[in-house]
């Protein structure tokens, strides 16, 4: 096997993360792996049609990140967007009733896995273009810059946060808004989620800097390569990157080396990855890692972790049965949510 590139070890200490803190980044870590390993189910039993993304492996990036943000602050996410849509607290529910095609999904039922949208949320979307979220979340860090200097909000200090892979960081899109969000000073977060392949397309083989995070340098950005199966070590790093967006000092990008433990969708067999790369990254479970420094720290007994595992089991039942007794949207609605409506 190759030498794997990981990002330098972390050391948190002991007072890194509060109890409740760190509870709620476990649940929300525990949500995003047991939501994802229901909708394997629910696709091969045939009730999601289309692809779906699952984003098992990578939740120390979802969670890390977002639970560190304000509820006013914005999420754009890519068609791996499930995860995302939980943590910024669109109820399971909402999600899987759109995974469904239901009316009371989130997009209402128009949208399906790679579209999640909730303007309540500031979720800026699911898009299924490769690098296509990335201009949207900067108009977002636009509109934040532009109400508060030129409309004298004061309010305005909304930070806007991208998440997309190591294959979207080779599309054009991606240099022409590092170029301008650092130009225009805006406050984003470009969330690099490097999990090695772009569908079957392995990085290294993909792009000249395999390091994406010196990207940034180019254009005068901080870039940060941080330990993606880490969510304490994500969670540093972004609230550096908040903190300074928020000051009006301008964008960060952050690599977060990862991995996706399933397939590309749920229609990959998965099998151009090696054994010994999957059994290398499945050894560094994030979910596992921060159980192990809540109790190493006593922030948590195993039986509260196994309480919260219970609870978002049942949590994620009740979504399916949600999902289930919803109403298919209504025909004569076809043509309603193209053009603003009265
Ligand atoms: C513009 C565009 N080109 C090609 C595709 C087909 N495509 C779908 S996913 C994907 C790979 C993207 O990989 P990456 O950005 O690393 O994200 P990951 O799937 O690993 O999360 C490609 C090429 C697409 N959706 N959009
Ligand atoms: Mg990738």
């Amino acid at each position: 096997m190759t030498q794997e590139r990981t990002a330098p070890v972390y050391q948190a200490s002991a007072d890194e993360i509060s109890r409740e803190e760190g509870l709620r980044l476990y649940e929300d870590m525990t949500l995003g792996r047991l939501f994802e390993d229901k909708c394997a189910e629910m696709y091969y039993r045939g009730k999601m049609f289309g692809f779906v993304h699952l984003y098992n492996g990578q939740e120390a990036v979802s969670s890390g990140v977002i639970t560190s943000l304000r509820s006013d602050d914005y999420v754009c996410s890519t068609y791996r967007d499930h995860v995302h849509a939980l943590s910024a607290g669109v109820p399971a529910k909402q999600v899987m009733a759109e995974l469904f095609g239901k009316v009371t999904g989130c997009s209402q039922g128009r949208g399906g896995s790679m579209h999640l949208f909730s303007s309540e949320h500031n979720l800026l979307g699911g898009f299924a273009f490769v690098a296509e979220g990335i201009p949207v979340a900067m108009g977002a860090a636009f509109q934040s810059r532009y109400r508060r200097e030129v409309m004298k909000d004061d309010n305005a200090d909304q930070v806007s946060t991208c998440f997309f892979g190591d294959g979207a960081a080779n599309n054009g899109q991606f240099f022409e808004c590092l170029n301008m969000s650092v130009l225009w000073k805006l406050p984003i977060i470009y969330v690099v989620e490097n999990n090695k392949w772009a569908i079957g397309m392995a990085h290294e083989r993909a792009t000249s800097v395999p390091e994406i995070y010196k990207k940034g340098e180019a254009f005068g950005m901080p870039g940060y390569e941080v330990d993606g199966m880490d969510p304490l070590a994500v969670r540093a790093v972004a609230k550096k990157a908040i903190a300074r967006a928020r000051a009006g000092e301008g964008p960060t990008l952050i690599e977060a080396m990862t991995y996706r433990f399933r397939g590309h969708s749920l229609a990959d067999p998965d099998e151009l990855r090696s054994k010994s790369e999957k059994d290398f990254w499945f050894s560094r479970d994030p979910i596992k890692r921060l159980a192990a420094h809540l109790t190493q720290y006593n922030l948590a007994t195993p039986e509260e972790l196994k309480d919260i595992e219970r609870k978002i089991q049942n949590l994620v039942e009740e979504a399916v049965q949600f999902a289930l007794d919803s109403p298919e949207p209504d025909p004569k609605d076809l043509t309603r949510y193209i053009f603003a409506e009265d």
